[in-house]
């Protein structure tokens, strides 16, 4: 038996189902970091930090760090899956559902299909707009109880954990909607448009 289906098998002993892990993937507890790029620092009060919603919503506009946290927070427990093979099962987030941080702008507006994430140092992925809608698509801001390491996309990141987590753009500092689908960075590298774990969407 080789290294995954012994990886596999073993999760029935920890008394997790082995059907959340996505063909191709091996569970860790541990959590890789992997990124493009140096880790963007900030001022301690992160008042050189922003998010912009823009294109087609209502009222585009920024959050500053408080107007953020100012939104209705919530948490969510959910498995991530790295197109590199590696799967974490339930880990803890808190943040703002993306769709609470839309209402606050306005709402989509018709014709808005796709979002474009964008991130320090021009990091961009992209997904459709209903993958964001849901109750575990969060702009986060604390892992497992304290505030996401910096190393992690710290001090915000998106988490969109039924996609591949290139999706999930760390140190975001804006999203676009827009009415069709653009690649962002790893997209036009080679990597699918989508990116589903469990059809197992590695390159496009
Ligand atoms: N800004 C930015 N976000 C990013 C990346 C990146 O290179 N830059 N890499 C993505 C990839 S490929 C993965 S697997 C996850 C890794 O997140 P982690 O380092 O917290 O495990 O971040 C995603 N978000
Ligand atoms: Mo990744």
């Amino acid at each position: 038996m080789g290294f995954f289906e012994r990886n596999r098998s073993s999760l029935a002993e920890k008394g997790i189902d082995p059907a959340r892990l996505p063909p191709g993937q091996y569970f860790t507890d541990r959590f890789p970091v992997l990124h493009v790029g140096d880790v963007p620092t900030y001022a301690p009060d992160f008042s050189d930090w922003s998010l912009t919603i823009g294109g087609l919503v209502g009222a585009p506009r920024s959050f500053s760090w408080d107007e953020l946290g100012a939104l209705p927070t919530v948490d969510i427990v959910t498995d991530i899956h790295c197109v590199t093979k590696w799967s974490k099962f339930d880990t803890r987030w808190h943040g703002v559902r993306f769709r609470d941080v839309l209402d606050a702008c306005g709402g989509a507006i018709t014709g808005a299909t796709h979002i474009l994430e964008t991130a320090e140092h021009g990091y961009t992925t992209n997904l459709p707009l209903a993958d964001v809608l849901g109750n575990d698509a969060l702009v986060a801001f604390e892992f497992d109880g304290l505030p996401i390491e910096p190393a992690h996309g710290g001090p915000v990141r998106l988490v969109v954990p039924h996609l591949y987590f290139w999706k999930s753009a760390k140190w975001l500092r804006s999203i676009d909607l827009g009415d069709h689908d653009q690649p962002g960075f790893w997209e036009r590298n080679g990597y699918h448009a989508y990116g589903d774990p469990f059809r197992e969407q590695r390159y496009g």
